[in-house]
């Protein structure tokens, strides 16, 4: 194979969690009378979650303390919590799973490089919490994506140098952050429209595996 790592992100490319974020922060919005919509939750994909409250803030009539902002991030973070609780196995998307067979078949490493701090409940409630070799996650990492330091502390936890890694992801703040640490990469939904993907493809089921053999 061409790569011998792979490093998956978590939201929208191992599972669905993108409209559970939407929903927790438009519920936060609505109790604070801020208006939000989905091109503003776009923008805050891949990133963290007070960098997501900073987006959502943009368009607040006051100015919130510190202490207030970090509340309303909890607040948010509840909410997702809650519409999360039910994820299963039946919540993985579509062709992760022979995929990744497909690599570890090959010898290939797959590991997970999420900002999400939520990453290790996430993971088990689909029952993949042992299945990849690393997970690197929010609660590991200082700087989230556009930075790269998630997946190269990804590449780091399973011995690989950068450029033998390639980055699935589906957001331009993931594909930004792979490109920065000298990661290929394979675009995923939105990031198919990013022009600096090594690959594109709608989900990993529509993937050509026999381009990275
Ligand atoms: P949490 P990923 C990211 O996960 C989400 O895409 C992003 O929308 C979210 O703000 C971020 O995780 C932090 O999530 O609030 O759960 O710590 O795409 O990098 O897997
Ligand atoms: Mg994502």
């Amino acid at each position: 194979m061409k790569y011998n790592a792979v490093i998956f992100d978590l939201d929208g490319v191992i599972v669905c969690t993108d409209e559970c974020h939407y929903k927790g922060w438009k519920q936060l919005a609505d109790d604070e009378g801020i208006y939000f919509d989905k091109e503003i939750n776009q923008r805050q994909r891949g990133v963290s979650r007070m960098e997501s409250l900073e987006i959502l803030l943009e368009r607040a009539e006051k100015e919130y303390s510190s202490e207030e902002k970090n509340e309303m991030a909890e607040r948010k973070n509840n909410y997702y919590k809650e519409f999360i609780k039910s994820l299963t196995p039946a919540d993985i998307l579509p062709g992760v799973i022979d995929f990744c067979e497909e690599l570890k078949k090959n010898g290939v490493k797959i590991a997970i490089g999420s900002s999400s701090k939520n990453t290790p409940g996430i993971l088990k409630g689909i029952g993949l919490d042992t299945y990849f070799d690393a997970v690197a996650d929010g609660n590991q990492i200082t700087h989230s994506k556009p930075d790269p330091e998630v997946f190269l502390l990804a590449a780091k936890l399973i011995n690989e140098p950068a450029e033998n890694c390639l980055v699935v992801e589906d957001a331009e703040a993931g594909v930004a952050a792979a490109k920065a640490g000298g990661m290929d990469v394979l675009g995923l939904g939105n990031a198919v429209k990013d022009t600096d993907a090594t690959y594109k493809a709608e989900n990993l089921a529509k993937f050509d595996i026999s381009l990275i053999k």
